[in-house]
């Protein structure tokens, strides 16, 4: 495996764009080495400006849930693409992909499109603070809702991975409407609602946490944080960009049997084009420009490409009925061949797992929340991602990251990547 091309590439790139990448996660800061440059992907692999194959685990941190350059989404974008690429007008796709999503995903009539995660869960809170007029949010430790300044606090994923959760530039005005509770801690919840009584517009939560590497909600918590909600007049956000569309037809929503007052959506949405959303009830969402008072816009908005490829995708989710079971499946096998290596190479190791998002912490502790996530060695994590990248396995450059697995795997990649993860510890026999 080498990388000459791609460490050229990136010395190319360093030239001019900051830190080489369009987003930091990519840079291999927190693994070291310099990021591989991809030259295309199909299916589950990847194949690099050196020429090396790569089994993905990461699909483009979740989107290609069917896999790389799935042919009816590439197909229904050519011929979109023909009829021209944006007119900053309303198109009847955009309505087909909406009435496709509220029919999916439960407790939603309305849903508004913007063009990435971030925006999605930005308009999110802004709708939320507009409905209930009020100012604070609650979000929790080492969860990630994209880079708009509300989130910036002891955020997860790159934010995390950097060591700088509070980023510079986010205001002491605009931190301070941003209270920190902790995953899987209702007390630190109930507290917060205690201290700021009938001030808190939105509770903003992955239901399954996928950016402090995946940890799971325990038994009850998400239960007595919706009702929590409920007393306190606080609208409950589900931060479904990474679960949408992946957990269940329905998402987390769907799969825990909890209903959020808002959803946001990106990723596996968009069929990889860059799509976000957010729905919730009508009289939230009417709430919107330009039937109501909280403004959010977007010039690219239901873009007409971004549009063919998410609705293709979700055509296909929708109808695949053997979908989830195949995915949980997959992922189930990778889980147990993993725990079974890594337990006879004495590899103290835990690994987190919910239906296609799988993560492997290097610590025999339980992880469930921010502060267990950190406990895993980040030299062994280090060492394995570059062992497992010399052989052909390709995961996520952080140890604050989930594992997407797509369905485009084969049993035959997965024992590849069991007798991967051996190989690693084997050489330190
Ligand atoms: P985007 O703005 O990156 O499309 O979405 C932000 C976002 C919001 N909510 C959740 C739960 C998310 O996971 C994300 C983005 N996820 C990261 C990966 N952990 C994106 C990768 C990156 O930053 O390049």
């Amino acid at each position: 495996m080498l990388y000459q091309r791609s460490s050229q590439l990136f010395a190319e790139a360093e030239k001019v764009i900051p830190g080489g990448v369009n987003s930091p996660v990519r840079a291999f800061k927190s693994v070291g080495g310099t990021p591989i440059f991809v030259k295309k992907a199909i299916g589950a692999y990847l194949y690099d400006e050196d020429g090396n194959k790569l089994i993905d685990y990461i699909n483009s941190w979740g989107p290609m849930i069917l896999g790389h350059a799935y042919e009816p989404v590439v197909n229904a974008i050519i011929e979109k693409a023909k009829l021209g690429t944006s007119f900053g007008m309303p198109t009847e796709i955009e309505t087909k992909i909406a009435e496709l999503a509220v029919s999916m995903v439960p407790n939603i009539d309305k849903i508004r499109f913007v063009n990435s995660g971030t925006e999605a869960c930005m308009s999110a809170i802004r709708l939320a603070r507009g409905f209930t007029n009020r100012e604070k949010i609650i979000k929790f430790k080492g969860c990630y809702h994209g880079h708009s300044d509300s989130f910036l606090i002891e955020a997860g994923s790159g934010a995390v991975t950097f060591g700088s959760p509070n980023s510079p530039g986010v205001t002491v005005g605009t931190a301070k409407d941003t209270l920190l509770a902790n995953y899987n801690d209702l007390e630190s919840v109930k507290q917060l609602f205690e201290s700021n009584q009938n001030e808190i517009a939105a509770l903003i939560i992955e239901p399954v946490a996928g950016n402090m590497g995946c940890v799971p909600p325990k038994k009850g918590f998400l239960e007595a944080l919706r009702l929590l909600c409920t007393q306190h007049g606080t609208l409950l956000i589900f931060d479904e960009v990474m679960t949408g569309f992946r957990l269940a037809r329905g998402g987390a929503q769907e799969l825990l049997g909890i209903a959020a007052d808002i959803v946001t959506f990106g990723k596996v949405i968009g069929g990889g084009l860059p799509v976000g959303a957010f729905a919730a009830r009508q009289e939230i969402m009417d709430y919107l420009a330009p039937i109501g008072p909280v403004y959010q816009a977007g010039t690219l908005s239901g873009n007409p490409l971004a549009m063919a490829a998410g609705l293709t995708m979700l055509q296909a989710i929708e109808s695949d009925l053997e979908l989830y079971t195949r995915l949980e499946q997959k992922t189930a096998y990778l889980e147990a061949g993993m725990r079974k290596v890594l337990a006879e190479n004495n590899v103290a190791h835990s690994i987190n797992r919910v239906g296609s998002m799988i993560s492997v912490f290097f610590d025999n502790k339980p992880v469930f929340d921010f502060e267990s996530a950190g406990y895993g060695d980040n030299d062994t994590f280090k060492k394995f991602f570059h062992r497992l990248l010399k052989q052909g396995v390709y995961i996520a450059p952080s140890a604050y990251e989930t594992w997407f697995i797509t369905d485009a795997l084969t049993y035959d990649d997965l024992d590849f990547t069991i007798n991967a993860v051996n190989a690693v510890f084997q050489l330190e026999r």
